[in-house]
């Protein structure tokens, strides 16, 4: 079969299972969209390239299959970086495609030349620059395998102009690939395990750090079964949200720096920490030195590199976590826990007293309520999607995930303008599941202008922002750490419903407690794109997310949300 590189392109995307491609052109990849019709995938045209990248990562965490991302050389390509951080950060399977100039002028400031595999290679898990047609059928067969096996992450391939215009006989790679240096790790070595294994039986206050790759690994119900028969308690990070039943009665919930306070205090007094496919993140840890003082740990993770960076742990076990779990699962003896449960329960309680969702209506829109409203109206069903800052952290902590798919969230690298974009990409890999993107009035406007991919796709896409008028988050940072002095944090927004209105997007707003739940309704029963501006308050605890630990503090030391009760109780001393 004689094909040009381009067609190449697209048979191989065939034969890889991809479905739809996020993208923008230009130029130097217009040879490669130009045979796209003959082909049955859809294309997807984002209005800035950063998004193409998002939504392919969105697409991927949300259907576990790898995103794509196409996109022409120079300014194309470099406003992918973004995007691609991003989903190096939290372990996103995505493939980007990105034009090049011909080979022939490769390194002489060609119009729209960058050296974009030169630029990504810290932030791809690999990248390649294909110089020979003859090469390309099995690059793309080997960077999907690449960026789907082992720890997942983005690769890149930059095709300059003359390889997508050359011809060759077109032989399809069947063969599996075998790249030496590269071997994706299975079960953990049975001496570790078995080591693991004492420690477990011999633990009187275990508590289980369950991470994003209890997710990556299909570990789910490997770890119900193992939490029932050692009855271990289960934290979550925040992209281990999904990963474990929250309303499972040893569910404890988030961990960390915007974690439940009575989370952390368990952590902190464990005796034995069971860290699974979670990376120790510093918002995860607080203060490394005063980290869980008393605790024995165990470490289960694929990538070797993770193990013993951060934090020393007493068992290393370098394996993928759900075989790691099966191996653990006959050697760990059943066991009951009732006392230190009881203590866990003590202290859940008092976090109770302090939440907001618990407290009367003060006149205010607050965002959690609305978050909790939120995940009553869709019976915590919905994926969610979000942006960064307070905003990011209120979903985390009030959408309480039930169903085994991911919270989708760019952890890692903290990208404002995530929220949107990925819930496009999320959207389109599961239509038939009710999608969210919880946003900030910063983040929102980051990327904004895919409100245009949403009409042109029709996507019954949801939006909920929360507009604050500032910076949230950095807002908070200054209330606390920095004299309350608000530099450059505040933002004179645009109607935002008479803007989504411009593009064709039906809009709610909410200023009054009252009516959330009436928006809510509406905008779940519309039948195209909605979105609700919540009009929340920026000063004071209702516009604070709690609880927190400040930079630097250990991981019990948290600031607390001030309740009156709380307070008169630790007064006296309670
Ligand atoms: C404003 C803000 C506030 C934040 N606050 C918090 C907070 O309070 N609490 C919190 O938890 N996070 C918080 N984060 C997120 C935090 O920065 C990290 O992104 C998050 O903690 C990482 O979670 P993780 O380690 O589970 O996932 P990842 O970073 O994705 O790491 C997953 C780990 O699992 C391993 N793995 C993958 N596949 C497998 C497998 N098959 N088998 C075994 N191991 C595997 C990987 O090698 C990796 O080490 C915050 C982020 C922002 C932006
Ligand atoms: C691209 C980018 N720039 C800057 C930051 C730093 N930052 C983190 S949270 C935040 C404020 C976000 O404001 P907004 O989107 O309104 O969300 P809110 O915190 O108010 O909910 C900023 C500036 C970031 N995370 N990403
Ligand atoms: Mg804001």
């Amino acid at each position: 079969m004689r094909r040009t590189g381009a067609q190449i392109v697209w048979e191989m995307l065939e034969r890889e299972g991809v479905e739809v491609v996020f993208g923008f052109p230009g130029g130097a990849i217009m040879h490669t969209y130009h045979p796209r019709q003959e082909y049955g995938i859809r294309h997807i045209l984002v209005r800035h390239e950063q998004c193409a990248a998002h939504a392919a990562d969105g697409y991927a965490r949300a259907s576990g299959r790898v995103g794509v991302a196409m996109v022409t050389s120079g300014p194309g390509a470099t406003n992918l970086v973004t995007g691609i951080a991003t989903a190096m950060m939290d372990s996103s399977p995505i493939v980007c495609i990105t034009g090049q100039v011909p080979t022939a002028v490769i390194g002489s400031d060609a119009f729209q030349e960058t050296d974009i595999t030169g630029v990504t290679l810290p932030i791809t898990k690999h990248n390649y620059l294909v110089t020979d047609v003859n090469d390309l059928a099995y690059v793309i067969h080997e960077a999907f395998y690449i960026a789907r096996s082992g720890r997942p992450g983005p690769v890149l391939i930059d095709l300059p102009k003359d390889v997508q215009q050359a011809e060759t006989d077109f032989v399809p790679p069947e063969e599996e690939v075998r790249l030496p240096g590269y071997r994706p790790v299975g079960p953990g070595g049975p001496e570790v395990v078995r080591q693991a294994a004492d420690l477990i039986n011999d633990a009187q206050r275990p508590v289980i750090l369950a991470g994003h790759g209890v997710l990556m690994s299909g570990a789910m119900e490997t770890l119900k079964t193992f939490v029932k028969k050692t009855e271990t308690p289960v934290a979550l990070t925040l992209l281990g949200k999904g990963g474990f039943p929250e309303s499972h009665p040893l569910a404890l919930g988030m961990m960390g720096m915007h974690g439940e306070a009575f989370v952390n205090q368990a952590i902190q007094e464990a005796d034995l920490l069971l860290a699974f496919g979670m990376r120790f993140d510093d918002r995860v840890t607080g203060k490394l030195e005063r980290y869980a003082p008393q605790a024995r740990k165990v470490h289960v993770d694929l990538d070797a590199a993770e193990l013993n960076k951060s934090v020393s742990v007493d068992v290393a076990i370098l394996g993928d976590l759900r075989q790691v779990l099966e191996q653990l699962l006959p050697l760990v003896e059943p066991a009951s826990h009732r006392e230190w449960l009881e203590q866990i329960e003590r202290w859940r309680g008092e976090s109770q007293t302090r939440d907001i969702v618990n407290q009367s209506d003060n006149g205010h829109v607050v965002a959690p309520q609305v978050i909790h409203a939120l995940w009553e109206a869709t019976g915590g069903e919905a994926i969610v999607v979000t942006d960064v800052g307070q905003n990011q952290m209120w979903a985390a902590q009030y959408y309480h995930l039930d169903q085994p798919h991911p919270f989708i969230t760019s952890g890692g690298l903290g990208t404002m303008g995530f929220g949107l974009p990925a819930a496009i990409g999320a959207q389109v890999a599961r239509p038939d599941k009710e999608v969210w993107a919880v946003v900030g009035d910063g983040g929102f406007q980051m990327t904004v202008h895919e409100l245009g991919t949403v009409i042109q796709e029709q996507l019954p896409q949801r939006i909920a922002l929360f507009n604050n008028n500032c910076l949230g988050m950095v807002r908070q940072w200054q209330e606390f750490f920095y004299d309350r002095r608000y530099e450059s944090t505040h933002l004179l927004n645009p109607d935002f419903v008479r803007l989504v209105e411009a593009y064709g997007i039906r809009g709610w707003r909410v200023t009054e407690p009252g009516d959330t739940q009436q928006a809510i309704a509406e905008a779940r029963s519309h039948p195209g794109p909605a979105f609700i501006e919540f009009q929340i308050v920026q000063k004071g605890q209702d516009g604070n997310v709690y609880p927190m630990v400040p930079a630097g503090a250990a991981l019990h030391e948290m600031i607390r949300r001030p309740t009156p009760a709380a307070e008169a109780r630790e007064k006296q001393g309670g």
